[in-house]
């Protein structure tokens, strides 16, 4: 919270510039009569440009959640979709994608940032040129966006990660998160809600956070940072990993350690990469959402951010295809659903 204060006083200083740039980038668009590469008017959007910029694309978390928005672009007609991205997910790495977006007037960004301010200036560039901002799964600060497309209240992921954990150490005992990249600001809210639970609920009094640690959604340093986390910690009870390049990296080397069975592993992780793990009992139970919701849900936003019909404020609705209307709520934030538990007794159900 903090850094997002520190970051609009940042923020207003450039909404200051930019706002004079915006007038003249107005007049020029008045005048040419076409903003971007497609014509788009108020209230008339029959076709425009979105492109997805994912914290990385070496991800399967984000092949799914894209799978969603390419489907729904092909469902509407006139969607221009493509994805450009960085194959790390540093903070400043996505910079330099927008900027080439920007030249190209891409009528609606969609971005899952990989820090909350680091991309800012560029987006508010874009804006100037007249492109729509929405973020997608991991939030800018939020002068930088029209929209936040959340897949879950981050509330309510900490909350059944930490339930899941306690059942499974009977409430008592040390306990880590591996997360994704120090900067990401949907796992910071996560782990932000589970370090307020964990000193607010009396239930989890006995249980004690020892260290945060990063894996950087990196494959192979997750799983190195997950090895050296249990040799500086034998006693470790559980591990909370609350992203699915995490997860899947740390219940690899928990399956063929000695710890299998012994240090519980829980978080948010795909069905279809834990599933061996479940099934070899490693782990118990994990979370997650259908990412591909979060992709489809960023399109229709787009389709109604360009036509004028919504703004992104708190109130605003539309219409998102098979998910039924979304409300904008608190801090233009659209939630997607809840989470889901996964176990032995469901995982099949799930394909992705
Ligand atoms: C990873 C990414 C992504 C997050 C999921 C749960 O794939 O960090 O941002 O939402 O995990």
């Amino acid at each position: 919270m903090k850094l997002f204060r520190q970051a609009e006083g940042r923020a207003s200083t450039t909404r200051r510039i930019l706002a004079v740039a915006a007038v003249a980038t107005a007049a020029a668009v008045a005048l040419s009569g076409c903003a971007g590469g497609t014509a788009t008017s108020p209230g008339n959007a029959k076709s425009f440009s979105i492109a997805f910029v994912p914290k990385q694309l070496n991800n399967p978390y984000t092949d799914v959640e894209l799978s969603g928005g390419k489907k729904a672009a092909a469902a509407l007609s006139g969607v221009s979709y493509s994805v450009v991205g960085p194959n790390t997910a540093s903070a400043s790495s996505q910079v330099s994608y927008i900027n080439t977006l920007t030249q190209k007037h891409t009528n609606v960004i969609a971005i899952a940032a990989n820090d909350p301010n680091a991309v800012c200036s560029a987006l508010n560039q874009a804006k100037t040129g007249g492109a729509k901002i929405i973020t997608f799964d991991s939030d800018t600060d939020k002068s930088c966006r029209s929209l936040f497309i959340n897949q879950v209240n981050a509330k309510d992921v900490a909350l059944v990660e930490l339930k899941q954990m306690a059942e499974q150490i009977n409430n008592e005992g040390d306990i880590a998160i591996l997360s994704a990249t120090a900067n990401a600001t949907n796992q910071n809210a996560w782990i932000e809600f589970m370090k307020q639970e964990l000193k607010s609920n009396p239930a989890y009094a006995k249980m004690n956070l020892v260290t945060t640690v990063y894996g950087n959604d990196d494959d192979t340093t997750s799983f190195q940072v997950a090895q050296g986390l249990l040799q500086s910690y034998p006693n470790l009870k559980g591990i909370i990993s609350p992203t699915t390049v995490g997860i899947a990296a740390t219940a690899r080397y928990l399956s063929t350690s000695s710890y299998k069975g012994k240090v519980i592993l829980t978080g948010l992780g795909l069905p279809n990469e834990m599933r061996q793990y479940v099934k070899d009992g490693t782990v118990k139970e994990f979370a997650l959402w259908d990412p591909a919701k979060i992709g489809q849900a960023a399109v229709y936003a787009a389709k109604e951010l360009v036509a004028g019909t919504i703004t992104g404020k708190t109130g605003d609705t539309f219409k998102a295809g098979s998910l039924g209307t979304l409300k904008v709520g608190a801090d233009s934030t659209v939630i997607v659903g809840g989470p889901t538990e996964f176990n032995a007794a469901n995982i099949d159900k799930f394909n992705f």
